[in-house]
């Protein structure tokens, strides 16, 4: 079967390192398009040139011309402003509602079949700003967080414990910031649950590490904010929807009614195919975690609010 073409906007950290890891993987041609002249050209040419090395068939081109998102099966938006040290993501919102705002409505126009992945902050809000810029169902529409918040996690306890990462399963729902909501409940290591492996208290501590592992890594870098899990986050979405895997991961979607919740976009687990939202899986809350993600979603909503405010997109 021919493979598919993937446009990623926004040529920067995540958006070239996704690039390279779509390639990698072969999962699909790649269009790398940044408003930056030359940026997502010099790019797409270097990655090119591993081609050989890396034994790749798939082909890798950069460009400034967002006409070119023409025929892909799906765009990643990645372009916009990343955290400065002491920055909340809450406070890229304007800048970056006019960057996604237009980029949806050109990825609508282009590739109207498309389906798209937000990976720009503020993450939940941007994704409520794509679906209704773009005008597509909410199949198509999601944003990469939850995969990301788990890794995390799992990461830190895999650590800790000493075993393989990806023997380390967990489930981190809401909104990507502050009020994300982790489940205990669902963590395991080598399919068993965590249980007593971990005092309460140094878990508590690392579900706090968690919620600030974007900020941690933003204070070490003085410069930049995460972006090697950020790509390999959301190419583990990109590769279930390409391979039709129905895999369930945590992903912003837009909710009408699924966890008693309507008109927000939050991380919640989804079935994930060709169509690309397949199902949104209704987990079992318990009341805390319910009042959890219902403060979440209450954020995202005032945050989405206030999109309207904004003064209209320059053009
Ligand atoms: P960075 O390396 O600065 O790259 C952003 C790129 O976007 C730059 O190359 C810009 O030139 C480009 N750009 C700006 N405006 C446009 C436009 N209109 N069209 C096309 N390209 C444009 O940032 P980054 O790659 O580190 O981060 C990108 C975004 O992802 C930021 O908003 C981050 O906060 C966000 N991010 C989100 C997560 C999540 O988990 C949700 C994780 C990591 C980064």
């Amino acid at each position: 079967m021919a493979l598919p073409h993937v446009a990623v906007v926004g040529a920067g950290q995540v958006g070239a390192t996704t690039a390279h890891l779509l390639a990698l993987k072969g999962l699909a041609h790649v269009t790398l398009i940044d408003v930056v002249d030359g940026l997502a050209q010099g790019k797409a040419l270097d990655m090119t040139q591993s081609a050989p090395i890396e034994r790749l068939s798939v082909s890798i081109k950069g460009t400034t011309d967002f006409a070119a998102m023409a025929g892909s099966r799906m765009i990643i938006i990645t372009a916009g402003l990343a955290r400065k040290p002491g920055m909340s993501r809450d406070d890229l919102l304007a800048a970056n509602a006019h960057i996604v705002g237009p980029i949806a409505e050109r990825a609508a126009s282009a590739a109207p079949e498309a389906i798209l992945i937000v990976v720009t902050n503020p993450l939940d809000i941007m994704v409520a700003l794509a679906l209704q810029r773009s005008g597509f169902p909410r199949q198509r529409v999601m944003g990469m967080a939850g995969v990301l918040d788990s890794a995390r996690l799992r990461a830190f306890v895999a650590l800790r414990l000493g075993v393989p990462p990806a023997s380390v399963e967990a489930m981190v729902l809401g909104s990507h910031g502050d009020l994300m909501v982790p489940l205990r409940r669902t963590i395991t290591v080598e399919g068993k649950p965590l249980g007593d492996r971990l005092p309460a208290q140094e878990l508590e501590q690392m579900l706090e590490r968690t919620k600030n592992g974007g900020a941690e890594i933003v204070a070490l870098l003085k410069q930049g904010s995460a972006f090697y899990a950020p790509a390999s986050s959301v190419v583990a979405m990109a590769g279930a929807i390409l391979n039709n895997t129905h895999a369930v991961l945590p992903v912003c979607a837009a909710l009408q009614g699924e966890y008693g919740l309507r008109d927000v976009c939050l991380g919640v687990p989804v079935q994930l195919g060709s169509p690309g939202i397949e199902k949104i899986v209704e987990l079992e809350l318990t009341p805390e975690e319910r009042a959890a993600l219902t403060a979440s979603a209450a954020q995202v909503r005032d945050g989405i609010k206030s999109l309207q405010t904004l003064a209209p997109s320059p053009r």
